[in-house]
């Protein structure tokens, strides 16, 4: 588990073989995390289960073992803040489009050095952004990703800026001059401040007055110090831009305006600040990850219980029915014909299908009185009545079990062949004893039917199975809507419950 290999006694294993078993132990709770959606117990839990497993598979995977890999930076912050003008400036080329219209950037840029590894690459490539290199290389491996403002959202409707930012081990945020104070892009520093990733703050746009400018800053840094993102509220942590001509050829301000920026790129880009960085970051981000982890869990672990629960609510309701069906069936008392295959069709299919909608009902019923099971139905209202294809099985059913009747004479009469008018005359025999309990058979008939010994029992219960199993098929609407179950294995894959105990 996460949570164990932090505390894992490191000393029993060599660096790399605990590195070794600390990945396969990510990529299996990564797995697990990705072979469940979480569709009962709400939106949230299912946000968290996606962005959990994506930092474990963005972040933690590729950094474990690999101190080498290429420290990523995200630059985020509110719209319009001037993001892409800053990285096209550190970059010397216009990287992304910048510009009035919001928002500026759709899709991710990610700037680097060299090719990106897979990991990256993947995240890349299912963000829809580019990979590009600018006139001015990035700082030696490193990979600056100027994300999408907050308010874009991705194409599963998640938001592109906090799978980027999972797969950060640093952050630059840039909020404007005008607009520093508003709420937007702060939820992204909770992310920041949770993960404990290093972060650069940038106050772009500052008016060019030096005592505005210092109020300004002082006010920012007060307002990080109070969110606990610095130590103190110094306004030298936060690196101010003043606003300034955006030059058409590169997109941005002219490059030397953000030297101090690069400073900071750099100072994080050294060897030995790297080495400093990732180690820090992996062992903030397993440890975010294991607490993050026992709320996943638990919502696994809950949706398993309301998926069980509602499905047994679901089949109790159906089981009434289809053994109804098959008592029915079993006595004979299902549908008075007298040999008129066309009516015994119908009538059984009518049967059947009133008894499907029955069952859709009354499960239907139960479900909204619970919480989800309400909010299921709310989400599938054809399951208040019986399914689309249930008149067709039913049909089905019953011309499958008249077809194969003739071939069970032959077997319960205890021969190969017979002629064929007489296997006529007993399969009808058989077939109207078996349905019509009403009908009472003269003389002939009743000797003819003695010598069908059983024939007519068998072929009721017959029939009750195979008209129970359209029923069944109708109560697989309800499992369907719910998800397939999920095993008790995979809940314990995601480690233990909160407080050991029992789910
Ligand atoms: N005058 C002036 N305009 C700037 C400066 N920096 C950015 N801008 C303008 O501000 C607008 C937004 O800049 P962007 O760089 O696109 O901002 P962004 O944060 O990347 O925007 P989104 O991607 O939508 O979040 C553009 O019209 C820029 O030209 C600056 O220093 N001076
Ligand atoms: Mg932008």
């Amino acid at each position: 588990m996460i949570g164990v290999a932090l505390c894992h006694n490191r000393c029993s294993m060599t660096r790399a073989r605990h590195e070794e078993w600390l990945r396969d132990e990510l990529t299996a709770v990564a797995g697990a995390l990705g072979a469940v959606e979480l569709r009962l117990v709400g939106p949230e839990a299912e946000a968290a289960r996606r962005s959990l497993r994506e930092t474990i598979l963005n972040h933690l995977v590729p950094r474990t073992g690999d101190p080498e890999s290429p420290l990523v930076v995200a630059v985020v912050g509110p719209a319009g803040s001037g993001k892409s003008s800053l990285v096209n400036a550190l970059a010397e080329a216009r990287l992304g489009p910048t510009g009035a219209i919001r928002p500026g950037t759709r899709y991710p840029v990610f700037w680097s050095d060299g090719p990106l590894p897979a990991a990256l690459e993947a995240l890349r490539a299912s963000l829809g952004g580019v990979a590009v290199a600018g006139e001015r290389r990035a700082p030696e491996r490193m990979v600056v990703v100027d994300a999408p403002p907050p308010d874009v959202p991705g194409r599963d409707g998640s938001r592109p800026v906090d799978a980027i930012l999972d797969a950060a081990d640093a952050c630059v945020f840039v909020t404007g001059a005008l607009r520093y104070a508003d709420a937007s892009g702060w939820d992204l520093l909770e992310v920041v401040a949770r993960r404990g990733i290093p972060t650069v703050f940038v106050l772009n746009k500052l008016p060019a007055d030096p005592g505005v400018q210092r109020q300004v800053r002082e006010d920012m840094a007060r307002r990080l110090a109070g969110r606990n993102l610095i130590p103190r509220p110094d306004p030298d942590e936060v690196l101010a831009v003043p606003a300034t001509t955006v030059l058409r050829a590169i997109g941005g301000p002219a490059p030397q305006l953000v030297a101090a920026l690069r400073k900071e790129l750099d100072a994080l880009a050294d060897p030995q600040a790297r080495l400093l960085v990732s180690a820090d970051v992996v062992e903030h981000g397993l440890a975010d990850a294991a607490v993050r982890l026992v709320d996943v869990r638990a919502a696994v672990a809950e949706e398993r219980s309301l998926r069980l629960g509602l499905a047994a609510l679901a089949t109790e309701a159906y089981r009434a029915e289809a053994a109804g069906l098959r008592a029915g069936a079993e006595a004979g008392a299902l549908s008075d014909v007298s040999g008129d295959t066309g009516r015994l069709v119908s009538d059984l299919v009518v049967l059947t299908t009133l008894r499907a909608g029955r069952a859709a009902r009354a499960a239907s019923d139960v479900w909204a009185l619970h919480p989800v099971g309400a909010r299921v139905i709310a989400e599938h209202t054809s399951l208040w009545a019986h399914g689309p294809q249930t008149v067709a099985a039913a049909t089905r059913a019953v011309h499958d079990w008249l077809d194969d009747l003739p071939e069970r004479v032959l077997v319960w009469r205890g021969k190969q062949r017979m002629a064929a008018r007489r296997l006529r005359r007993a399969t009808d025999l058989v077939r109207r004893a078996a349905v019509d309990r009403a009908w009472v058979p003269g003389r002939r008939d009743l000797r003819r039917l003695e010598r069908l010994d059983g024939a007519v029992v068998a072929a009721r219960n017959d029939l009750g199975r195979r008209l129970e199993a359209v029923l069944d098929a109708d109560a697989a609407r309800f499992a369907g809507a719910l998800g397939p179950q999920i095993p008790a294995a995979l809940v314990e894959r995601l480690g233990p419950p909160e407080g050991g105990g029992d789910d």
